[in-house]
């Protein structure tokens, strides 16, 4: 199974990922956290990432492709069972560059979950985690930067065939259990 979570910062992609790899046994390649590794690691390029990642806005794209690109060809190696990815792409060239990158090692996506949330319940999630960029200016700019960066993406896989809507509103147990309707029809 190869697929991608698509959905605003705070729509729930990240929480739902546990119970997807429990349930498939796929490896889940998340851009986010492995950003905030870097970070926490006061590698060259956490600190080169890090004030974008406080300000809201997209990491440079050299960096997060460098990452995944290793990552992806190590998986899918390694594990049979396929992969997901969890924030990645975010933007047209990153989505090109990930179809570039399947097509060198034979492994088209299956399917792309699209989690529909609206943006006010967004926000009152994310300022209830309260992590380091959860504050109100940063979260709003981030949903700025993905309604003008990462939306672009729900037409482009739609054309592709591949998108599939999740409604992400209800309880995490609610979602899951559409996820897993979607996902079982491929699993
Ligand atoms: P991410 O780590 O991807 O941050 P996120 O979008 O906020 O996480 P996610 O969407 O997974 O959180 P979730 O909904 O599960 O990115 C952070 C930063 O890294 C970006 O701003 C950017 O700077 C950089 N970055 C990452 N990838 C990049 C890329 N490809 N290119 C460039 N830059 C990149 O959870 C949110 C909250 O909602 C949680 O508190 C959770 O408990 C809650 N929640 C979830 N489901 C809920 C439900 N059903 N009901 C109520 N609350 C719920």
């Amino acid at each position: 199974m190869r697929i991608v979570l698509l959905g605003a910062p705070g729509s729930g992609k990240g929480t739902q990922t546990d119970a997807i790899i429990a349930r498939y046994g796929v490896t889940t390649v998340a851009t986010g956290d492995l950003l905030r590794a870097e970070v926490a690691a006061g590698t060259e390029l956490g600190l080169r990432a890090k004030p974008h990642m406080d300000a809201g806005n997209l990491v440079p794209f050299d960096i997060v492709l460098g990452m995944i690109e290793h990552g992806l060809q190590t998986l899918a190696k390694t594990n049979p069972k396929g992969f997901m990815m969890d924030g990645f792409p975010r933007d047209l060239a990153q989505a090109e560059a990930l179809d570039e990158i399947l097509d060198r090692i034979s492994q088209p996506l299956d399917l792309v979950l699209f989690f529909e949330v609206d943006y006010e319940e967004i926000v009152k999630r994310l300022l209830g985690r309260g992590r380091a960029d959860d504050n109100e200016a940063t979260i709003r700019n981030r949903l700025r930067v993905f309604e003008e960066k990462t939306a672009p993406l729900i037409e482009y896989y739609t054309r592709k065939g591949l998108l599939r809507n999740i409604k992400g509103t209800g309880t995490v147990e609610e979602i899951g259990q559409r996820v897993q309707a979607v996902l079982d029809e491929i699993a």
